[in-house]
């Protein structure tokens, strides 16, 4: 148990966007179906944050970016090894726009992340070059926030990236994991588990929550 929900406590809502649920362009198998879980997470929080992956055209990210490249390869960039993904969330596109069925009318802020060309961003935190804040801690820890639980797509990228980063703020974490879907690349999912095991981070069941 995670015991009663509180002041200091936020949600924190990872990408739950149109591209990453069934249709859209990079599709999380089921990515739709945990909507009403989050709608019903988030209703037992006084505090919730969202993000939202938005990317400019021409994303270094995006595998159309590179002749030859197809999605799910990989290429090195400046701040090391990058896998290449369809194109997905383009800023002003209605891929990009959060689900319209999710029920958070009480989120803070909404965190936009990915938008520099050169770099992607896994983390609401800081980005794949591991060096460029996105302002989130500043922000939480500004707010008096102690303690983050987070939930959304994809459970092995935005989702793991932004919980390791939390931790190592100092914030204390706990992914909700029947409150998130993945996408499962090379091993992606196996990988995630045991990297929050091993930094301590427990993954957890909404039902527990609040
Ligand atoms: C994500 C890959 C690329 C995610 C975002 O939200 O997990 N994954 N951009
Ligand atoms: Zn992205």
């Amino acid at each position: 148990m995670t015991g009663q929900v509180g002041e200091r406590d936020i949600l924190l809502i990872v990408d739950l966007q149109n591209d990453f649920c069934p249709g859209g362009g990079l599709a999380v198998p089921h990515g739709d179906e945990i909507v009403p879980l989050v709608n019903g997470l988030a209703a037992r929080f006084a505090h919730v944050v969202l993000t939202q992956d938005w990317h400019p055209r021409g994303h270094l990210s995006f595998a159309s970016s590179y002749p030859g490249k197809q999605p799910y390869e990989t290429v090195d960039l400046a701040y090391g090894t990058q896998v290449l993904w369809p194109d997905h969330c383009v800023q002003g596109t209605r891929g990009a726009e959060l689900r319209a069925d999710l029920a958070v009318p009480h989120a803070e802020l909404v965190l936009r992340k990915g938008y520099h060309r050169e770099i992607d961003s896994y983390s609401a935190f800081v980005e794949n070059d591991r060096k460029t804040a996105t302002g989130l801690a500043g922000y939480l820890r500004e707010r008096g926030f102690t303690r983050i639980f987070v939930a959304g797509l994809a459970f092995d990228f935005c989702v793991r990236y932004s919980a390791e980063d939390a931790h190592r703020e100092g914030f204390k974490v706990t992914v909700v994991e029947d409150a998130c879907r993945g996408i499962d690349v090379a091993g992606s999912m196996a990988q995630t588990r045991r990297c929050l095991a091993e930094l301590g981070i427990p993954c957890i069941g909404a039902g527990t929550v609040g």
